[in-house]
């Protein structure tokens, strides 16, 4: 190799590296945020984010029933397998889902990623909804290198030990995949002290907003 082409292969390495972060960034600017909130807890922050006056697609995937969804915000109707009425202290009767059955991830959910947006996933693990779908929608978004992050948080301990065991199983897996980040909801205690539950979910609530909104965050997650 003489001198010229080392020094015009010099110039296209430069290129290369300076390229990428201005590319991105143009990137970044340009696609549109669409939040979308898994299961119960995922829709409910997607309250949050709303009244913070944020610019964004907002769709939630949850059951009908559930009254944490907003007028203008899209919906797509998602039953989760129910098997039993169990009764938890502090929150009286709920209804658990079959955490065994096999979730197949709906087409209308799918399709939500047939664009080219910028995707923020947002899921409490523990339930059958937030924890099954993140897994199944983070192997879609990953297969097909789609710009995204999913945010999730660890159950409360007075969830009980199902509830954490399946949180915690599919935590582990999701943990390989760079665009995941969780927090645990039992540190919200450890920092505030004893609260009413209520208050404990708005505090778990906005961690997910302060964890969307940290700057790192919003390098990372994007994709090519
Ligand atoms: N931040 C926050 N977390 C919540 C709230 N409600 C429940 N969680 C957490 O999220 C986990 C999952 O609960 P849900 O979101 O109700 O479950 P789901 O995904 O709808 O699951 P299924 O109803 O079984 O399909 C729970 O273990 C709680 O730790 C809430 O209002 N705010
Ligand atoms: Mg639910």
């Amino acid at each position: 190799m003489n001198r010229r082409e080392i020094i015009k292969g010099l110039a296209a390495l430069s290129v290369l590296t300076i390229l990428p972060k201005e590319f991105l960034k143009r990137r970044t600017q340009v696609k549109s945020t669409h939040f979308i909130g898994i299961g119960r807890a995922g829709s409910k922050v997607l309250r949050l984010l709303h009244s913070k006056g944020i610019q964004a697609k907002y769709t939630a995937i949850t059951e009908n029933r559930n009254k944490e969804l907003l007028l203008d915000m899209a919906f797509i109707n998602f039953t989760p397998p129910y098997k039993i009425n169990k009764y938890i202290n502090n929150i009286g009767a709920v209804k658990v889902s079959d955490m065994n059955q096999k979730l197949i991830v709906p087409k209308e959910v799918t399709d939500l990623f047939s664009n080219d947006e910028k995707f923020i996933l947002f899921a409490g693990l523990g339930g059958y909804t937030g924890t099954y779908m993140s897994r199944e929608l983070a192997v879609l978004l990953n297969e097909n290198k789609k710009d995204y992050l999913i945010i999730c948080c660890l159950p409360f301990s007075f969830y009980g030990t199902e509830q954490k065991h399946h949180a915690n199983r599919i935590k582990d897996e999701l943990q390989t995949d760079p665009n995941f980040r969780y927090f645990e909801c039992d540190k919200i205690i450890e920092q505030y002290g004893d609260m009413m539950l209520s208050d404990a979910f708005l505090k778990a609530d906005e961690k997910f907003y302060e964890i969307y909104s940290t700057p790192l965050v919003k390098l990372i997650h994007t994709y090519n």
